[in-house]
């Protein structure tokens, strides 16, 4: 099984509020039809739900926040899945709309209904889940980043890759020359935030990616601008982009 993570990067432009990158998306979902291997779809929140956690001052950590913001953010959320979702059921694939209320209470993941996850993908329909904006409790509430969903996942499901689609060609080991880690080893690495990014952007994908190749699996970056490289890195060809071992 394949864990695969849709950064927002490369399915909306951050630049521009609420706009979904379709001609992207098609791309990478119409390659996504060459994997003959069960997978597991996630995806961030980009210029949806960033820009509205921005907006109304939400972050990671559980807080009593704005209602209207976790309506807003939440809602915005379920309009950029739907766009997702339609593509893949325009290219003939079979999604299965499954937001992280289905398997998260809490902070707290619910193994039985992860593990059921496996099972969805293995009767031939496609989970796709997403970050969004969680209640926490307590009046409380947060925001779950896809990334974090990632690691929730791969502890359960133990895919045999789990792969990062960025809108980079991977993870550069300085950003002037682009030089591209093609084999990164828990090295110690300094990263710009993005204020758009309420989870951490970069700094929270590395983190997450380090996480889930200390629990023994492969982990991989590439960019979703060369969809045929999602493909070449399934099928074992050629992994152009960044593995974490
Ligand atoms: O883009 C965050 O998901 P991410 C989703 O995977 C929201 O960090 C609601 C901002």
């Amino acid at each position: 099984m394949l864990l695969i993570k849709l950064g927002g990067s490369i399915i909306t432009n951050k630049k521009k509020p609420l706009s979904a990158k379709r001609k992207t998306i098609t791309k990478i979902v119409k390659s996504l039809k060459k994997i003959n291997e069960d997978f597991v779809i996630v995806h961030g929140g980009g210029s949806f739900g960033h820009y509205w956690s921005v907006k109304f001052d939400m972050h990671t950590k559980p807080e009593k926040y704005n209602l209207k913001g976790v309506s807003i953010v939440k809602n915005s959320m379920i309009e950029l899945n739907k766009i997702i979702l339609d593509s893949f059921i325009k290219n003939k694939l079979n999604p299965y709309c499954l937001p992280p209320t289905d398997f998260v209470i809490g902070n707290k993941p619910i193994n039985k209904k992860v593990l059921e996850i496996k099972k969805i993908a293995s009767s031939g329909l496609i989970p796709i889940t997403f970050g969004d904006a969680l209640w926490y409790g307590n009046k409380k509430s947060y925001i779950l980043s896809g990334d974090k969903i990632m690691s929730i996942l791969a502890r359960v499901l133990k895919p045999r890759l789990s792969i990062f689609v960025l809108n980079e060609n991977g993870l550069y080991s300085d950003m002037k020359t682009r030089k591209l880690i093609y084999e990164f080893k828990d090295e110690k690495i300094s990263i710009k935030k993005n204020p758009i990014d309420v989870t951490g952007g970069m700094t929270r994908k590395v983190t997450e990616a380090v996480n889930i190749s200390k629990m023994g699996l492969k982990v991989f970056f590439v960019n979703g601008n060369k969809p045929e490289r999602i493909v070449n890195a399934v099928n074992s060809k050629k992994f152009e982009g960044t593995l974490f071992r």
